[in-house]
């Protein structure tokens, strides 16, 4: 039986509203694309499952609707013999505790940033490198090249099976001591340097440690508390994660630093993978990539949107021209002369030709 019906996700076009109060300037969300409509063959009955999954971000993330999409995908194609509930705000552990329980088969998928999983597959540690993706369209190309493809199978026999990248997005710096124009500000002249969280992920300890900062790595669930106690001046993460986990409530300073594009990878336990019939099995390789798709989508929407709402919020927004960026390249340069070799000089070179391959097209 061919299927074709609009998704049962209204979340994304509900969210969209302005919640009644009349101010644009205060919206949940900005106008979201809709999930695009099911298509495809209903499958018969290859057993029935319910897959546990868990995540850091909110319940407005990108990740988080396109993951409502994967689940209504798999739901309608298997007329509710797969179901997924989903667990996000760290409810379930962080992304290094979840990806060890995909590991041991007590949680079925998980969808973490790709900086928490370089333990597994070292080369995944290129795209935590500073400034070396310029434009969401060059990271989109290496995400989806022989490159990408052959990262997301270098988890095989780690027990985790990696289903699909997609886009965590451009990492900018938020604190709550000062405004940030320059590494100097960072690292302070007459007063100490900012501690900032961190992810566990040894280069981008050493990019704040290039900065004149005091890098702190910490789970995810951890910051938000961490950062109302005082024991973090700052973070980074994209616009999109900034708001939607309210960071601004204890954030006042932002800056759009860019200095690193981070992908999630979908990725599920490899003892759940193979309990599922290869007909299921391809179905969720196929949901991972539409859902993968959508969620770059809603994310691209939601980047940009966010950061002035975060301003509309009194957030005070540090936008950098050329030089000012320059400056933050010029002082992250020991990190490459300490990372490159370690994580391949071949590898950073392939992928710097996929980038310029694609500013070309
Ligand atoms: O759901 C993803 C989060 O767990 C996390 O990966 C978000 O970028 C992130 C961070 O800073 O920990």
């Amino acid at each position: 039986m061919m299927l074709i019906r609009r998704s049962t996700l209204t979340l994304a076009g509900a969210a969209s509203l302005t919640l009644g109060f009349g101010l644009a300037a205060q919206a949940q969300s900005p106008d979201l694309s809709e999930p695009p409509a099911i298509e495809g063959e209903v499958l018969g009955d290859h057993g029935s499952h319910t897959l546990r999954m868990g995540f850091g971000l909110a319940e407005s993330s990108p990740q988080y609707l396109s993951s409502r999409y994967f689940a209504d995908i798999l739901e309608a194609r298997t007329e509710g013999r797969i179901s997924v509930n989903i667990f996000p705000n760290s409810q379930l552990g962080d992304d290094v505790q979840m990806m060890e329980m995909l590991q041991t088969g007590t949680l079925d998928m998980t969808y973490p940033s790709s900086s928490a999983a370089t333990t597994y597959v070292p080369e995944l540690a290129a795209f935590d490198l500073p400034f070396l993706l310029p434009s969401r369209e060059a990271a989109i190309a290496v995400m989806q090249s022989d490159v990408g493809q052959s990262m997301l199978d270098g988890f095989e026999g780690t027990g985790i099976k990696a289903l699909t990248f997609s886009e965590n997005g451009y990492r900018q710096l938020s604190n709550s001591a000062r405004p940030v124009t320059s590494p100097e500000d960072v690292a302070g002249l007459d007063v100490r340097g900012l501690s900032v969280r961190t992810m566990e992920n040894p280069v981008h300890l050493a990019i704040w440690q290039a900065l004149g900062a005091n890098p702190t790595p910490m789970a995810f669930g951890e910051l938000f508390s961490a950062m109302e106690q005082g024991v973090v001046d700052g973070q980074e993460n994209p616009w999109s994660t900034i708001l939607t986990s309210n960071f601004h409530e204890v954030q006042d300073y932002g800056t759009e630093t860019r200095h690193v594009y981070t992908p999630f990878v979908m990725m599920m336990s490899e003892r759940t993978w193979n309990r599922l019939a290869p007909e299921y099995q391809e179905l969720v390789q196929e949901a991972a990539r539409q859902s993968a798709e959508y969620e770059i989508q809603l994310s691209t929407e939601y980047d940009d949107w966010s950061r002035d709402q975060l301003e509309a919020r009194g957030m005070q927004i540090t936008r950098l021209d050329d030089e000012q960026i320059a400056d933050f390249q010029e002082a992250v340069q020991p990190v490459y002369a300490e990372w490159a070799p370690r994580i391949g000089e071949d590898l950073i070179a392939e992928i710097q030709a996929i980038v310029e391959a694609s500013m070309n097209d």
